[in-house]
């Protein structure tokens, strides 16, 4: 059995030019989702305790914040610890955070997180998320962070993933060789390598979308959702409908069985509700490299370049062949 610490220290150590910083730095990552990995399994007990007479909505509710500034100052913390990064951004902190660290002269990466995506689920036992990416800084090493180190395109990515807190704990990243997947082993203490070189079907089955929005969808959505819902031998439809509202778990299963997410723009939302630089610049990283592909309907996410730390963004993503269909429709119809 390999550990995540082996297999990332085994890989970068076969690129000659490797620091060591990036893997000091997954690491950071790793022992972080370890902590968060502990307090969501914890989650059901703690609304219990303090659930009392107060009401659930409102008691959930802080409970959920309270785990997710939790998981945004450990994620924090760890990634400061180590000193190879200058600074975060994260969609917990309206402005990205100046690490002291940027003064030495080191540290040369900034890290982008969601630290506890779909955080709304905890409450009724769904699974949740961390997502990541990582970043060189083009500032000057050894000066404070600028608003330019964060605002890189996706295509800049040294390293992306996510941690999905599920029936198991996953964690899942690219350095731009291969996605692969290690499984937590609560009784090891140790992330343990399940799913080395995921690859996603070129064709799926699948579709994730919050439906209950339909009305509000572009034309090229709508004829795309008709689409998946035909009856066709050849090409296996309909298609199943598959959306639990967390994007990394509906992200995670389109991965390993071949689907398509999206979170198309809507007339209230003209952008949709995803986040591009640490929600869909990080799994459209993911995507490419397990052989899939990732789109705003019309052009590719990793080459949209950012004006905006919290910018949203129309999003598709999965399977290259369905994500394709996807946008022959929106070209058409949108
Ligand atoms: P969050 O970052 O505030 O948790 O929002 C992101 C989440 C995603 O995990 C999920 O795919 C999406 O919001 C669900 O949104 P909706 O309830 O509109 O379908
Ligand atoms: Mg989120």
């Amino acid at each position: 059995m390999i550990t995540l610490g082996e297999y990332i220290v085994k890989t970068q150590s076969e690129h000659p030019s490797a620091t060591g910083e990036l893997t000091s730095l997954l690491s950071s990552i790793r022992r972080a989702a370890k902590i968060v990995n502990r307090e969501i399994n914890r989650a059901g007990l703690v609304t219990d305790i303090i659930g009392g007479s107060n009401g659930s909505e409102n008691v959930q509710g802080e409970v959920q914040q309270k785990l997710d500034v939790f998981a945004n100052d450990k994620f924090k913390a760890a990634l400061e610890a180590r000193g190879e990064v200058c600074g975060i951004a994260s969609e917990e902190e309206d402005y990205f955070v100046c690490f002291d660290s940027a003064k030495r002269s080191d540290a040369k990466y900034v890290v982008l997180m969601d630290p506890l995506d779909g955080s709304s689920n905890i409450d009724v036992n769904v699974s949740v998320g961390t997502i990541f990416s990582i970043y060189r800084r083009v500032s000057e090493p050894g000066t404070p962070v600028v608003m330019e180190d964060f605002l890189q395109p996706g295509v800049n990515q040294v390293a992306a993933g996510y941690v999905v807190y599920g029936s198991s704990t996953m964690l899942v990243y690219t350095t731009g060789n291969g996605v692969h997947g290690f499984t937590y082993d609560p009784s090891l203490g140790s992330f343990c390598l399940s799913h080395e070189n995921i690859r996603i079907p070129e064709e799926g089955k699948i579709y994730s979308i919050n439906e209950g929005n339909y009305i509000k969808f572009p034309e090229g959505v709508k004829k795309y959702l008709k689409y998946c819902q035909e009856q066709d031998e050849t090409t296996k439809r309909p298609y199943t409908s598959r959306y639990i509202g967390s994007l990394v778990s509906d992200f995670h299963r389109n991965m390993l069985k071949g689907g398509i997410y999206i979170y198309p723009s809507g007339t209230s939302a003209p952008n949709g509700k995803l986040r591009l630089l640490y929600e869909c610049n990080p799994l459209a990283f993911l995507a490419e490299q397990a052989g899939g592909k990732a789109s705003d309907g019309f052009q590719r996410i990793m080459e949209i370049k950012p004006t905006e730390l919290h910018q949203r963004t129309p999003y598709f993503v999965g399977s290259t062949a369905m994500v394709e269909k996807a946008e022959s429709f929106m070209t058409k119809f949108s």
